[in-house]
């Protein structure tokens, strides 16, 4: 398996629409157990392949806690097809926005289709922080970023920062 470099804002990729995927084949799946342990190595919980400069509906999540056996998750094409009134906030973050948290507030359940690892059609019912995850991962497939749900104000900074440090860095792959 790989660990691949991490697309950072402002990198105008992380702002387009991914792909749907049509086949699910053993690149695809390979490509997958990258982006997993790319996302153990980070580390996070959550990674979509646009974050590694692949613009495919592709993402995978682990939310098992350190004590606990790792319980990755793979997603294809994955689409909230019903999400619940009632909201909770959660302090996000995003590998490629590091070192930013902020509070950001949505729908505490959601219900997804997708298909997993081997192409299965399968629906999953989550609510706490898979909820927000998955909420998360499928904004990036949408090219939606979590500062999009935060203040212009505050995005307007967060943007400004991130530009600066690309131009000192010379890049926006980490
Ligand atoms: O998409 C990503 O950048 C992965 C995020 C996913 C995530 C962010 C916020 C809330 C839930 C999931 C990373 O895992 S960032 C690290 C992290 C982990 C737990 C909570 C907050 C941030
Ligand atoms: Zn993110």
């Amino acid at each position: 398996m790989t660990i691949k470099p991490l697309v950072l804002l402002p990198d105008p990729i992380l702002r387009a629409e991914s792909d749907p995927i049509e086949r699910v084949d053993e690149d695809l799946k390979k490509l997958a157990d990258d982006m997993l342990e790319t996302m153990y190595d980070a580390p996070g919980i959550g990674l979509a392949a646009i974050q590694v400069g692949i613009p495919r509906r592709l993402l995978v999540i682990d939310c098992s806690k350190e004590e606990e056996e790792n319980a990755p998750l793979v997603f294809i094409n994955p689409k909230i097809v019903a999400s619940s009134e009632e909201r909770s906030t959660y302090e996000e973050g995003c590998l490629s926005i590091p070192d930013y948290y902020a509070e950001v507030e949505r729908p505490a359940q959601v219900t997804v289709d997708y298909l997993d690892r081997e192409g299965k059609e399968q629906q999953i019912e989550a609510d706490g922080l898979l909820a927000t995850c998955l909420q998360h991962e499928i904004d990036h497939l949408n090219g939606v970023l979590f500062i999009d749900h935060i203040s212009k104000l505050k995005r307007n900074m967060v943007i400004k920062k991130f530009t600066k440090l690309a131009k000192s860095r010379g890049g926006t792959r980490l």
